[in-house]
């Protein structure tokens, strides 16, 4: 049989082709009524839908990398226009900028999976020859030859006190006891189940592990246990690897992982954190791959895929989690000799410079896609914390040389003091949460790491003549020890209230536990050094007391599920910041001030110790 008998009659090859002219009227008006339909609906879409009209001004319009137009104030530029000429160049830079930012837009969206996977190859292959270009192949042997300097202070000395002395040993056997119960019963896995005696892992972490061993170097540098950081090194040496198919928390990979292992670097000397700090820094890289620079929360280590917690507001990136990641980035750079670290977080700024701030206030939620703020919730506890504590440490990280992290910092604290900071009736002063413009009188354990914030800023606040940050940070150490000892445990709850004629109490019931959370005592470790009052000796000591009174078990250390009952219902989980926070900033509080001083070091917010890059060592190696 021919082929052209198989065909439809309209297909067959030998006939002339229809012309539309040779159309009935009545298809016409058909094919015209189809055709209005189709546009209107494409046009109502985009026009009209809400979502798609962010699209059009989010996406297309801005999506562009912020790295590509650091120019301040470009959109401003364009309102003030008023004559022809300028008006005709401008019309012609918009037209330009929009059909690239089209191109580009298409260009992503019609990307697969595996050409995406390509684009981050190709930035991995990059990042290796900036390398190259400082003197250094773009394999970890090529990483530049550095001289190691110990910055002062890495062990102390034992205090002349006897009771002091006393208590700092104290502490020293309960971080002795805590990592012998991790190395017994989970070596190798995330953290400690204490009660059932086995390892835990969150998924926080993916199939990451070792959180516990890299979180703790530090702490068991400090407190000169030699012999267990020469066993965690050969963990790290030997097992921590980082090519896997996990899905992990930028981060908390960040403060725990590439935070503790610059620690320890720092603290030994010992290249392989060094190495190991920089392969997790490049591994973290493909998650600033988005429109505007700012990173994804969660990140596929293997295919470098990233996506957001799915029930951050629209798609949103959180504040805390992505500006949190400087002080560690700026050190990465400092260490491999690659700008590229140190580029995308100054990227982070200069995407929160050009928005607009409710009220001087930042939002928890940001969306990477767009560069525009989600919900506006504002917390200086959970989602916000350590955002704000990152600019204040990326200014005395830097000798006090980055003046933009102060200023940032400064003006976000009086933002945050005029809208967030109350007073109760009992004269409990308490940062509380902004929801949209209206307040919830409610403060996290989290928030508590605030106190200490403000005392460590209070030194070189601009005009605080009086003093007055100063007063603010004891006033919420004050409040903060409330929140404990208006417990039954002596610990404090994960969340308190003022409203409803309590104060500094929990009412819910899902807010009443205990997970070994080191905020309150890091508070008390900073007013101790900043003011020698031995109140905050004595609260740290109360804590001390009611760690080992209620979280102590036969297996290490529990969290409690309800510090209000009258004993402990354990959580069993020994959360790996309780080894590398918690007991560390005890140790601290009962140690001299020149151990790990404040002129040499900043912590990060896993309390995980960074030097100080001082002016002289920055000028000579002319880095950052
Ligand atoms: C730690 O992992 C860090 O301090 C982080 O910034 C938030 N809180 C936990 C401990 O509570």
């Amino acid at each position: 049989m021919p082929v052209a008998t198989l065909l439809p009659f309209t297909a067959t090859p030998n006939r002339k082709s229809v012309s539309p002219t040779s159309f009935r009227l009545t298809e016409k008006f058909i094919l015209l009524l189809v055709f209005s339909a189709f546009i209107t609906l494409c046009f109502g879409a985009i026009f009209f839908l809400p979502d798609s009209s962010k699209l059009l001004s989010g996406v297309f319009f801005r999506s562009a990398p912020a790295e590509s137009d650091p120019r301040p104030g470009t959109d401003g530029d364009f309102a003030g226009a008023g004559a022809t000429g300028r008006d005709e160049k401008i019309l012609a830079k918009i037209r330009k900028d929009h059909e690239k930012a089209l191109l580009e837009a298409k260009d992503t969206l019609q990307k697969r999976t595996d050409e995406i996977k390509q684009d981050i190859e190709s930035e991995k292959e990059k990042v290796a020859r900036d390398g190259q270009g400082r003197g250094g192949g773009g394999k970890d042997d090529s990483l530049p030859e550095i001289e190691f300097v110990r910055p002062p202070g890495a062990t102390g000395h034992e205090p002349s006190d006897p009771d002091t002395k006393e208590k700092r040993a104290k502490i020293k056997e309960m971080m002795q006891f805590a990592w012998d119960n991790y190395k017994r019963y989970a070596w190798g896995s995330n953290e400690l189940r204490p009660v059932s005696k086995q390892g835990h892992s969150s998924n926080l972490f993916g199939s990451l592990k070792g959180a516990t061993i890299v979180d703790a170097l530090d702490t068991l540098y400090i407190m000169e246990m030699y012999d267990e950081f020469e066993a965690a090194t050969e963990w790290v040496e030997k097992n921590l690897d980082f090519n896997m198919n996990a899905e992990i928390s930028v981060f908390e990979v960040n403060i725990r992982f590439v935070g503790g292992l610059l620690s320890a670097y720092y603290l030994s000397g010992k290249e392989v954190f060094r190495r190991k700090a920089i392969e997790l820094g490049e591994k973290l890289l493909p998650a600033f791959k988005t429109p505007t620079g700012i990173p994804w929360a969660l990140l596929n280590l293997k295919s470098g895929i990233g996506r957001n917690w799915p029930w951050a507001s629209g798609g949103s990136s959180i504040l805390a989690e992505y500006g949190t990641l400087h002080l560690e980035f700026i050190h990465l750079s400092r260490l491999s000799g690659k700008p590229v670290f140190a580029e995308k977080v100054m990227n982070i700024r200069k995407v929160l410079n050009r928005l607009d701030k409710p009220q001087g206030l930042y939002p928890n939620y940001l969306n990477p896609n767009s560069g525009q703020w989600g919900q506006h919730h504002v917390s200086v506890g959970g989602l916000g914390d350590s955002f704000y504590e990152y600019l204040l440490k990326a200014w005395l990280m830097s000798d006090k040389r980055d003046e933009e992290g102060k200023k940032l910092y400064y003006d976000a604290l009086k933002a945050i003091e005029t809208n967030l900071i109350r007073k109760s009736s009992g004269g409990l002063t308490y940062i509380a949460e902004w929801k949209g413009g209206l307040l919830e009188h409610k403060m996290g354990h989290l928030t508590c790491f605030a106190g200490g914030m403000i005392a460590l800023g209070a030194d070189g606040a601009p005009d605080d003549k009086t003093g007055h940050q100063m007063e603010l940070a004891a006033e919420i150490a004050r409040t903060c020890h409330e929140s404990y000892a208006r417990t039954n445990l002596k610990l404090g709850p994960e969340a308190f209230r003022f409203d409803g004629g309590v104060e500094a109490i929990a009412t819910r019931q899902n807010e009443k536990y205990f997970i070994l959370r080191p905020e309150v005592i890091e508070t008390y470790m900073y007013m101790w050094r900043f003011t020698h009052d031995p109140k905050y000796r004595q609260w740290g000591w109360e804590a001390v007391q009611a760690l080992e009174q209620h979280c102590r078990v036969e297996g290490g250390y529990s969290g409690v599920r309800d510090v209000y009952a009258s004993g402990p219902s354990h959580d069993d989980v020994q959360q790996s910041f309780y080894l590398a926070e918690t007991l560390k900033y005890l140790y601290l509080l009962f140690s001299d001030d020149d151990h790990l001083s404040f002129e040499h070091w900043v912590f990060n917010t896993e309390a995980h110790p960074l030097p100080v890059i001082k002016r002289e060592s920055a000028d000579r190696s002319n880095q950052l």
